[in-house]
């Protein structure tokens, strides 16, 4: 390209500036790109050296003060932003015995993944469940929610959860509203295992259907999930990719727990060597149990229990285990679902 018309374009750019404008040429390869460029980092991070961070946070605020005493997982490429992926955050969530993290709601989606400890409760929308280390629990928008820690069985420790929810993407449609309780813990209105009673046997009440976009279910307990996933991996043939996966559902629809936030629990046997795959949700996993190695991209991530880590959209991800390990997984599937931006590759090698 000569001179001349090179000062000309930048002089165009430069003149344009005040108006506000840009030229769309410059920018078209990028802002339109021929396959995903998350633009943030696949990373984990281990519990083992988070614990102690979390424990000093213990002692130098309380659950009352902070609200939330939650350690932020952040992206390292998405500093500042509070995220983990482009549309999730997710963050560690510590109660110790005694306390309460005091009632409120918003219209962000939650979930808490019970990572350590008993004898802790969350309440939603009036009835509390216990969490146990496996269970996935929502706190869908708009309910309201507290979590305590009064102990259970004569047995007083601090519990610690890994918290997803969809902030990122609330931020990006500014669609936001919070509110405070009138007191701490929300008054109770239903007896503990309700919502499971009615929802969580493959069978729904025949009135009183509960109403709402999120699964009534709000406590998937570990047992169960554990149990299907033991059953089918002595029943059925290993998927080569996955192991054995199962993806929680709302039961009145079949579709995710949440309009926001899907979920899913696997089994990889011990000795897998899983093939590459691929989606365009960028997903965060929390390790339950076992030892092995996520590949992502090509990189090699040693995993063990209770570490989490994130797998960018369109990254491949394999998994190599010595041993049986159970991973819980989130994503925005659902939200990529709705406006037709699914897509996933299950590669041969
Ligand atoms: O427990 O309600 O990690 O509102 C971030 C925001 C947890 C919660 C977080 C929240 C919560």
């Amino acid at each position: 390209m000569n001179n001349d018309l090179q000062q000309a374009r930048r002089a165009l750019y430069q003149d344009m500036q005040a108006l506000h404008l840009s030229p769309l040429w410059e920018s078209l390869h990028t802002l339109v790109p021929r396959q995903p460029t998350p633009g943030y980092d696949a990373m984990l991070w281990r519990y083992r050296d988070i614990l102690p961070h979390l424990k000093r946070a213990g002692e130098v605020i309380s659950a009352e003060e902070a609200v939330r005493r939650v350690l932020i997982l952040e992206n390292p490429a998405l500093k500042g932003s509070a995220s983990i992926t482009r549309s999730l955050y997710a963050g560690l969530q510590l109660i110790l015995p005694g306390e309460i993290a005091p009632a409120h709601r918003h219209t962000q989606s939650a979930l808490r993944f019970i990572v350590e400890g008993k004898g802790a409760y969350t309440a939603v929308d009036g009835e509390r469940t216990m969490m146990h280390p496996g269970d996935f629990i929502l706190t869908p928008a708009w309910a309201w929610h507290d979590h305590g820690n009064p102990g259970i069985d004569g047995v007083s420790e601090p519990v610690v959860w890994l918290d997803g929810l969809d902030i990122p993407t609330i931020r990006f449609f500014s669609s936001g509203f919070a509110e405070n309780g009138d007191s701490a813990s929300q008054p109770i209105a239903r007896p503990e295992g309700r919502s499971f009673a009615a929802y969580g046997h493959n069978m729904v009440p025949v009135r009183q259907l509960h109403a709402g976009s999120s699964s009534p279910i709000f406590n998937y307990p570990y047992e169960r999930s554990r149990e299907a996933l033991e059953t089918l991996r002595r029943q059925e043939e290993i998927d080569a990719w996955l192991g054995v996966k199962l993806r929680y559902v709302n039961p009145l629809t079949g579709g995710a727990p949440m309009p926001t936030i899907g979920a899913c629990m696997q089994l990889v046997p011990a000795g897998f060597r899983g093939l590459p795959h691929r989606s365009t949700d960028g997903s965060v996993y929390s390790v339950v149990e076992g030892h092995g190695v996520a590949i992502i991209g090509g990189r090699r991530f040693e995993f063990a229990p209770r570490d989490t880590f994130v797998v960018p959209s369109w990254s491949t991800l394999a998994f190599e285990t010595s041993e049986d390990a159970v991973l819980f997984s989130f994503s925005d599937r659902p939200v990529l679902q709705a406006i037709g931006q699914l897509r996933e590759e299950f590669l041969p090698e």
